[in-house]
């Protein structure tokens, strides 16, 4: 650790490796584009830190975001041509990086749905796993190869991937190699929607733009304190529940959604 140079990350930010692109009437939703299909959207150091800084200085106007990858994969994990370099000191500072980048994703500013094709393996599927909702189409496959290449995640897949499909099925996939398809991985818990081959863009969006039309405080309520009451003894939880839900129904838009029910204008629910 002594070896730590001063700045041990560049700040690059400018990359067209990754791309932004506002949508909605209100520029309500960021759809962001993992641009390196000829590398199979791996994640050299300059798009790990493009991913931190495209949340850390998201546009005040967007709600919810998508993410997704362009080409035949979503993402191809860490780029390997990056690793040899390394020695200890620089393997704790850019794992370190990498929970800095994703952790803007997870505890960043609006929920984020993940749409998934082709490969999420590695730290593509360390990036899909900080998200808050992933959607995988038919080709999507899962996988975990820091096992057979000797190495282990460092991007907060050990943290964030037993959270989502448990302790065994991580370790199956990297004792043993194990891919799980598209129906696997949405059974397994990796993906909370399954739509056909070149769909799952779509169906992000549309899942985005839901997400956007919610009350902000419910949403921040969902990705700051779901999480951490996940994290509590339950004892803690449910004071930690009655807290957020005072807090949040106390907010105007919380009442007057409330009241445009009583008053038959609210949405009711719908059987699907
Ligand atoms: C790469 C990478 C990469 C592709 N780093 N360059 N991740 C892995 O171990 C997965 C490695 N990649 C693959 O298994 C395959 O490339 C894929 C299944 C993802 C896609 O296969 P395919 O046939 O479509 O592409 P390709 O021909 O294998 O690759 C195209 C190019 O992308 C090729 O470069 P080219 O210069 O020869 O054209 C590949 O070398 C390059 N490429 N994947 C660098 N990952 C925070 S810790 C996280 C730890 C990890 O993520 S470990 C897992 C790394």
């Amino acid at each position: 650790l002594h070896k730590k140079p001063q700045r041990p990350f560049p700040m690059p930010i400018q990359t067209n490796d990754l791309t932004i692109e506002l949508r909605g009437d209100q520029q309500q939703i960021a759809l962001i584009t993992l641009n390196r299909p000829s590398k199979r959207n791996a994640l050299n150091d300059g798009l790990v830190l493009a991913i931190r800084d495209v949340f850390q200085g998201m546009p005040h106007s967007v709600r919810a975001a998508v993410i997704h990858g362009h080409g035949e994969h979503f993402c191809a994990g860490l780029d390997l041509s990056e690793l040899s370099e390394r020695d200890a000191a620089a393997g704790l500072h850019h794992s370190r990086m990498w929970h800095h980048a994703l952790d803007q994703v997870e505890r960043g500013p609006v929920p984020v749905v993940a749409a998934l094709h082709g490969a999420v393996v590695g730290g593509g599927l360390e990036l899909a796993s900080a998200c808050h909702l992933r959607v995988a189409d038919t080709s999507s496959f899962f996988a975990l190869p820091e096992g057979s290449r000797g190495i282990f995640v460092g991007g907060g897949g050990s943290v964030r991937i037993p959270r989502l499909i448990g302790t065994a099925r991580m370790a199956d996939m990297m004792f043993t190699g194990r891919v799980l398809n598209a129906e696997e991985g949405e059974r397994a818990g990796l993906a909370q929607y399954l739509v056909p081959q070149g769909t799952a863009l779509d169906k992000a969006l549309e899942l985005a733009t839901r997400i956007a039309s919610n009350a902000p405080l419910t949403n921040y309520a969902l990705m700051q304190a779901l999480p951490r009451i996940a994290d509590q003894t339950a004892d803690h939880g449910f004071f930690t529940e009655a807290l957020i839900s005072a807090i949040v129904q106390d907010a105007p838009e919380a009442k007057a959604r409330v009241r445009e029910f009583l008053e038959g204008r609210g949405p009711k629910v719908k059987k699907q």
